[in-house]
Order: C-alpha cells, then sequence, then structure tokens
C-alpha cells in the first residue's frame, strides 16, 4: 500500500490528474482509490472513495462560525487533522495498492500551515511521494517556471517525502514549449539562458539567483509531461512513482 499526495498551484491541475491518472491505473488492473482532501471542492472531476467533505465543508465552516470564505478555507483545512485517524480507517478498509490523494485548492494552506505536515505525517504509515504540479501553460515563461521551481523545492523542503515533478495540462500549449519546459527542468544552463532572453534588469538578476540557490540545494526537478486530457505521459509517471517509494529513500526526481 502507497500514499501518494498532488500538490501544487490553485488550478494547476490537481484533481483532474487524480481522477484520469487513477482512471488510467485502474486500466492497467492497478487497484487505486481517490482521496479528495479540499473541503472547499464542489465539483469533483471524478468519485472519490475517502471524502474529507464527509466530515468538514467550507461552506459549513463559513455558516457556523461566520466567517468569509478565505478564513473558513483555512479553519477547515485545520479542522481536516482531527479527522485524519477517521480517514485512515476508512483508508485501511480499502487495502488499496495505491492511493491517490488530492489536496486542497490553494497549496499553500495544505503545504505551509501546520496542520498539512500532520496529515502527511500521520494518515497511515504507508510509504509515501508527493507529485508536485508544473502547470505547462504558466510554467512556458521563463520567469514564472523559477517561480514554480521555487515553490516545489519549499515543498519538497516543507514535507521531505520523494517528489516527483509534473507538467501538467500538455495538450494545451505547443509542442515545442513542452520541450523547452522539460530541458529547462534537467538543465539550469538552459532555463539560465531563457532568463537572459525574457527578463532584463533586476528581475532577470533575482530569477537567477533563485536558479543558483536551488541547483546549490542539489535537489531536481526533471519534468514529467503528463495530460489528464489525453492520457499522455502517465506510463513514465507511473514508472517514476514506483522507483521514487521502491526506494524507499529521500530524494526528488
Ligand atoms: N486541456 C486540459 N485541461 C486541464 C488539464 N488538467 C486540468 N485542466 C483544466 O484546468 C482547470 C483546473 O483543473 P483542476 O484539476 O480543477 O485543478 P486543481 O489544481 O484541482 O484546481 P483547484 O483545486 O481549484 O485549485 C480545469 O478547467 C480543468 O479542466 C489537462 O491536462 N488538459
Ligand atoms: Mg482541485
Amino acid at each position: 500500500m502507497r500514499l501518494v499526495f498532488v500538490v501544487g498551484m490553485a488550478g494547476s491541475g490537481k484533481s483532474c490528474l487524480t481522477g484520469a491518472f487513477s482512471e488510467w491505473l485502474r486500466q492497467q488492473e492497478q487497484d487505486v482509490v481517490t482521496v479528495n482532501l479540499d473541503p472547499g471542492a464542489l465539483d469533483l472531476p471524478y468519485e472519490p472513495d475517502v471524502d474529507v467533505r464527509n466530515y468538514v465543508t467550507v461552506l459549513d465552516v463559513m455558516e457556523r462560525y461566520g466567517l468569509g470564505p478565505n478564513g473558513a478555507m483555512i479553519a477547515a483545512a485545520d479542522m481536516i487533522a482531527t479527522f485524519v485517524k477517521r480517514l485512515e480507517v476508512e483508508l485501511e478498509a480499502l487495502e488499496p495498492d495505491l492511493a491517490i490523494v488530492d489536496t486542497p485548492g490553494q497549496m499553500e494552506v495544505f503545504a505551509f500551515r501546520p496542520s498539512g505536515l500532520y496529515i502527511v505525517e500521520n494518515l497511515t504509515n504507508w510509504p509515501k511521494a508527493l507529485i508536485y504540479l508544473f502547470d505547462a501553460c504558466f510554467s512556458r515563461e521563463p520567469g514564472n517556471f523559477v517561480a514554480n521551481v521555487f515553490l516545489a523545492s519549499a515543498v519538497y523542503y516543507r514535507f521531505f517525502i520523494p517528489q516527483a515533478h509534473v507538467l501538467t495540462k500538455c495538450d494545451l500549449v505547443e509542442r515545442e514549449d513542452v520541450k523547452s519546459m522539460v530541458r529547462w527542468s534537467s538543465r539550469p544552463k538552459e532555463l539560465l539562458d531563457a532568463l537572459e532572453r525574457s527578463l532584463i534588469g533586476d528581475r532577470r538578476l533575482i530569477a537567477r539567483d533563485l536558479v543558483r540557490a536551488v541547483c546549490q540545494t542539489g535537489a531536481s526537478f526533471p519534468l514529467i509531461p503528463v495530460s489528464s486530457t489525453t492520457y499522455e505521459g502517465f506510463l513514465n509517471l507511473n514508472m517514476v512513482l514506483e522507483r521514487l517509494v521502491a526506494a524507499g529513500d529521500r530524494y526528488t526526481f
């Protein structure tokens, strides 16, 4: 049994990837279940097997405590921590080979509040990994790509579990752009060259320093291009996840 958390910026494709990748894995005869940890989700593109909204929803929290949507989102995400044991009982009863966990829309609520770390550490003692999503539409600008690299390293530094990096929505951008982003992700020199061409002045200097700082940590972010619409790249993603979790070590792909 393994647990894989799907994390990325708002709208980066977490829920679609959870739905499409689980569907693809089922077609490969894998025993996979989906977990929704987003208490604010209204419509999901999949039917979760375990759903935090059975315990807490953002709408309920808004009504009960008179909070606005943002405050209620934070409160609801923190409340999830108190339901971890119940979620775990549900998951263990299903005994899947793999559980894919969709996380709250606003990544910072999950990644940078204490409750998110508590959930990742305490939801089962199964081997765990994380998929960090780069939205191809957002990341094709070199400056945005660097911002995403920085966020991906912050998430790795935060959870410290094996982390795979996925370029989502590849069906929406040109093939050449996909190739460029994949090259930037494994060859920092090419990313630095792209920054030279696209940014000027202090922004260029800062972006360059950010890339170098991430390189110095030794973390690497080779991107796996995927599409939740065409299922492109799911074979690669599955292989990387199997290697990551089997290795039982703490490093990134
Ligand atoms: N064409 C295409 N659209 C995608 C893909 N993945 C996601 N989308 C679209 O991107 C939008 C956001 O996708 P979601 O899966 O809801 O993203 P999310 O990260 O779960 O979003 P929040 O939970 O609201 O932050 C939706 O309109 C999806 O239809 C993809 O691979 N291809
Ligand atoms: Mg979502």
